[in-house]
C-alpha cells in the first residue's frame, strides 16, 4: 500500500511539474484528487485492507492527499501571479487617449420657454398652479362665460370623452378652480397642455400649450394689466420692447385685448420676420368679466381682476426664430440640440 501511494504521490508530483498552464494544473486535481481519481479509489479500496489496519492505511492515505494538495496549490497560486506579471508587462494603458465623452441632455425649448415666463411671473408674486388636463363642459365652458351655442363648443373644435367630460381646450378652467377655493387675492399663473381638435400644420397642433394668468384684488383695472404685461414683455424679449393693445373679443373678459410687442429682429422698422408691420401679437387679456366673478362667488363689485393667455409654443418659435411648430415636436435630437 505505501508502494502504491508513493507511486500516486510521485506521478502527481510529475504532472504538476510538467504542467504548463492553469487547465493542466485542474486536470491533474480531477485525476488524483477527483471523485474518479487515483487517490479516490485507494479509498474505495479499503473494504479489501484487513480492519486492523484500515486506520493507519487511511492515515496514509490522506497525509498523501494533503501533500499533493500543497504543492498543487503552490503550483496553482505560482502559476497565476506569473500570468498576472506577464498581463502586466504587455497590457498598456495610453492615459493620452481621449476620455469617453459624456453626453449631457437639456431641457427641450418648449420647457425653457414655459420655465421663462414662469421664473418672470413668480419675480413679480405669482403663484403658479397646475389643475386636470380632462375637465367638465362646466369648467372649460359655462363658468367662463362661454354659451351653449359657441363655436369653440362644437366638436369640431373641441376633444370630448363623454358628455359632459372633454379635454381642456384652455387652462382658464384652473382659474376657475382657484377662484372657487374663495381665497382672495389671486395673482397666478396656469401652465399646461391644452387640447384642439386641429390639423398638424405649420403652426397648428391638436395639443399644445398655454400660459394663462389671474389677478383679482380690489381695485384692480385696466392700467395694472397694461403695466403688468408690458413690464413682462420687456424681461421677456428686452428692454426696448414696446406694447400695443388691440381691442379683441373674449367671452371671459370685458373690455378684452391682444396685446402685439414691438419686433424684436428689427426694433419696430419692419421686416421678413413680423412681415414688415413692426409688431408681433403674442398674447389676449382682458378684465375678468363680471358675470365669470360672480359664477365662482366672486362679488363683482368689490373686487375685480385682469386676465391673459398665451401659446407657449408661439412664444418659443418666436424666441428661437423657428418657423414651423412641429419641429418642437419631433424630437429630433440634432434640432434639440440647437438650444
Ligand atoms: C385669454 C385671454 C383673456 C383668461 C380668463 C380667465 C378667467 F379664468 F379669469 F376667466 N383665465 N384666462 C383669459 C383672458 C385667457 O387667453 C387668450
Amino acid at each position: 500500500m505505501r508502494a502504491k501511494l508513493d507511486q500516486i504521490k510521485a506521478d502527481a508530483l510529475a504532472q504538476i511539474q510538467n504542467a504548463d498552464g492553469l487547465e493542466k494544473l485542474n486536470e491533474v486535481r480531477v485525476n488524483v484528487l477527483g471523485k474518479k481519481g487515483a487517490l479516490t479509489a485507494v479509498l474505495k479500496s479499503m473494504k479489501d485492507v484487513a480492519p486492523e489496519d484500515r486506520p493507519k492505511v487511511g492515515q496514509m492515505v490522506n497525509e498523501t492527499r494533503a501533500e499533493i494538495e500543497a504543492v498543487l496549490e503552490d503550483a496553482i497560486s505560482k502559476m497565476e501571479r506569473a500570468k498576472r506579471e506577464l498581463q502586466m508587462k504587455t497590457e498598456v494603458i495610453d492615459v493620452t487617449l481621449p476620455a469617453k465623452k459624456h453626453t449631457k441632455g437639456h431641457r427641450h425649448p418648449n420647457t425653457i420657454a414655459m420655465e421663462e415666463v414662469e421664473r418672470i411671473f413668480i419675480g413679480m408674486g405669482y403663484e403658479v398652479v397646475e389643475g386636470p388636463e380632462i375637465e367638465t363642459d362646466y369648467y372649460n365652458f359655462e363658468a367662463l362665460n362661454i354659451p351653449a351655442d359657441h363655436p369653440a363648443k362644437d366638436e369640431q373644435d373641441t376633444f370630448y370623452i363623454s358628455g359632459d367630460i372633454l379635454l381642456r381646450t384652455q387652462t382658464s378652467g384652473t382659474q376657475v378652480h382657484v377662484m372657487e377655493q374663495g381665497k382672495l387675492p389671486i395673482r397666478m399663473i396656469a401652465p399646461g397642455r391644452v387640447f384642439r381638435s386641429d390639423e398638424v400644420d405649420a403652426t397648428h397642433s391638436p395639443s399644445f400649450h398655454q400660459i394663462e394668468g389671474l389677478v383679482i384684488d380690489k381695485h384692480i383695472t385696466f392700467a395694472d394689466l397694461k403695466g403688468t404685461l408690458a413690464e413682462f414683455a420687456k424681461e421677456l424679449f428686452g428692454e426696448e420692447t414696446k406694447v400695443k393693445f388691440r381691442p379683441h373679443h373674449f367671452n371671459f373678459t370685458e373690455p378684452s385685448a391682444e396685446m402685439d410687442v414691438s419686433c424684436f429682429k428689427c426694433g419696430g422698422k419692419g421686416c421678413r420676420f413680423c412681415k414688415g408691420s413692426g409688431w408681433i401679437e403674442i398674447l389676449g387679456c382682458g378684465m375678468v368679466h363680471p358675470n365669470v366673478l360672480r359664477m365662482s362667488n366672486i362679488d363683482p363689485e368689490k373686487y375685480s381682476g385682469f386676465a391673459f393667455g398665451m401659446g407657449l409654443e408661439r412664444i418659443a418659435l418666436l424666441k428661437y426664430e423657428i418657423d414651423d411648430m412641429r419641429l418642437l415636436y419631433e424630437n429630433d435630437i440634432r434640432f434639440l440640440k440647437q438650444f
